[in-house]
């Protein structure tokens, strides 16, 4: 299953490498074919190598459109070589195996990602690469294809275990990376055309990345794990700088994402979240993002421990000394200051990261969720409400503090996981109950939480006395809402929509409760 490396055509965009590649092949005795690009940078740097058009008998044409979609090239690296009707057709032709296809595409995502124009976007969409590594991927048994230049090591040091060969074995792999490869390409293509021309279902869709980066495992020690990116320019998690800290893990990155989605919520002012187990354990806005953390952090002090924590502002010094207070694991900002840097230089284990803007929060897109045997697509929750929408239901109005609460507390519930309780006072969450299988479990260890904060900080509990609440649903029943009374919350906000909204609506009226309807909804699991 050895061949030996013989004839090599190399086609490549991103010319990274190539030269030293390319010397290094030459040097093996290997004979060099090119596109008019690589050729010319070939040829620079004093390499003999023979341009493709010599073997199509065609010059490139049509803006380059059309270089290597040939016979001369494709028989190539088609043929198989122990077929005496294929080599009687190479032979008759004068067509000449090609054992070697190192190509990389015309840089489609990076032209994208930069917000090129829909005519540049087409232009870079390649058609004769893709062609040729399909074609010497499916011909593994013979040719070797190479489409990344961080592989060109690994053929070097395969060609010489093997005296100027390759294996079955690693053909096999390099086809498969080959496929991922042009599979992830027209994924990208397609992804941007229906942004292009704004088809928003999810359906007739396909999917891929790109591998960013392979994580040390994945949400427990026993499993492997890797990162891909989907090429969206969103400032978040996948596009952040990392300033400090050991690589981030696959739960902190699922962690980090949700808090800073969650704080991107806030456009007005101040806001932090602080994150563990994909949930917040606290969440505030003030005045200051400092303020904002203290406050946050004064809802759960226990869980915030060693956390994640997403700003939606400018990492100031006072902030991040307060953040150094306890242990956390990440904290993501849009920016940071250089003296912020300088205090969360002294702590190793804490990561920095920053994106360079906040996303929006009610932009589209989809979210994935894998079942057996396949997955769940849906648009992004991007549901919004405004105070306009609201509707009242009870007889007592909330007030404009209440209504204040009531939105904060409303905007939290959508990043909880379902069912969602939330308990919110002056912006800040005051107690969240959060995953639980009924909603009147979640009401009660929200309120459970504020009772032992207010024994922490000393304070006459429980802190959901006058609180507003959130509810990611709608309550089915009446003891829902008594729990919450119970507590000694004021407001309700939750989408209505029940069999016994009438109940639930008395409930609110028997027990004082202003209460508002959304119509919308926020399941989140
Ligand atoms: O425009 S193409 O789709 N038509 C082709 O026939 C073709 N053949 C190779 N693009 C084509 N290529 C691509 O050209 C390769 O995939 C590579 O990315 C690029 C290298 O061009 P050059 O050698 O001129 O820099």
């Amino acid at each position: 299953d050895r061949i030996d490396l013989r004839r090599a055509l190399i086609s490549v965009s991103d010319k990274g490498g190539l030269v030293e590649f390319a010397q290094a092949l030459a040097a093996r005795g290997v004979e060099l074919l090119s596109t008019g690009g690589t050729a010319g940078a070939l040829r620079n740097a004093g390499l003999d190598v023979r341009d493709v058009s010599e073997i199509t008998g065609f010059p490139e044409m049509m803006d380059g459109r059309v270089k290597t979609l040939h016979p001369g090239v494709h028989g190539g690296l088609l043929a198989l070589r122990d077929n005496a009707e294929h080599r009687a057709s190479m032979e008759k032709h004068g067509i000449a195996p090609i054992d070697l296809l190192v190509v990389n595409l015309y840089p489609f995502e990076e032209t994208v990602a930069k917000g090129a124009a829909y005519d540049d976007c087409i232009e870079n969409i390649d058609i004769g690469g893709p062609a040729m590594i399909r074609a010497a991927a499916k011909n593994h048994a013979f040719v070797t294809t190479v489409v990344d230049v961080q592989d060109y090591d690994a053929v070097l040091a395969e060609l010489d275990a093997n005296g100027g060969a390759t294996t079955l074995p690693f053909r096999k792999r390099m086809a498969q990376t080959a496929y991922a490869r042009t599979a992830a390409y027209d994924a990208a293509v397609s992804t941007w055309m229906a942004s292009a021309i704004n088809e928003a279902t999810p359906r007739r869709r396909a999917f891929a990345g790109t591998l960013a980066q392979p994580l040390r495992y994945g949400e427990n020690p026993h499993q492997a794990a890797a990162f891909y990116t989907d090429g969206s320019a969103r400032p978040g998690v996948a596009t952040a700088r990392q300033w400090q800290g050991k690589e981030l893990s696959y739960n902190n990155i699922n962690d980090t994402d949700a808090a800073f989605e969650l704080v991107a919520e806030f456009t007005e002012g101040p806001a932090v979240a602080i994150i563990k187990h994909a949930n917040p354990c606290g969440v505030a806005r003030a005045e200051s993002l400092e303020a904002a953390y203290r406050r946050a952090f004064d809802c759960d002090r226990t869980s915030a421990f060693g956390g994640i924590v997403a700003l939606n502002g400018r990492l100031d010094a006072a902030t991040a000394r307060a953040i150094t207070e306890i242990f956390t694991e990440v904290v993501i900002a849009p920016e940071a200051d250089d003296e912020a840097r300088e205090i969360f230089a002294a702590k190793k284990n804490l990561r920095l990261l920053t994106t360079g803007g906040v996303p929006d929060a009610q932009a589209g897109g989809l979210t994935f969720r894998q079942v057996a045997g396949g997955f769940l697509v849906q648009t992004r929750d991007n549901g919004h409400v405004t105070a306009a929408d609201l509707k009242v239901v009870t007889r007592r109005q909330p007030s404009e503090a209440e209504l204040a609460d009531l939105m904060f507390a409303w905007t939290v519930a959508k990043h909880v996981k379902s069912n969602a309780i939330v308990y919110a006072k002056d912006r800040a969450t005051v107690g969240i109950g959060a995953g639980q299988m009924s909603r009147v479990d979640s009401t009660r260890i929200g309120r459970r939480k504020s009772e032992d904060m207010a024994e922490a900080l000393g304070l006459p509990g429980p802190l959901t006395e006058g609180a507003a609440v959130a509810s990611d649903a709608f309550f089915p029943f009446a003891d829902g809402i008594e729990a919450l009374a119970a507590a000694g919350a004021r407001a309700v906000i939750q989408p209505g929509g029940s069999m016994r909204d009438d109940e639930v609506i008395a409930a609110a009226d028997r027990l004082g409760l202003a209460m508002v309807f959304t119509g919308q909804r926020h399941f989140r699991h």
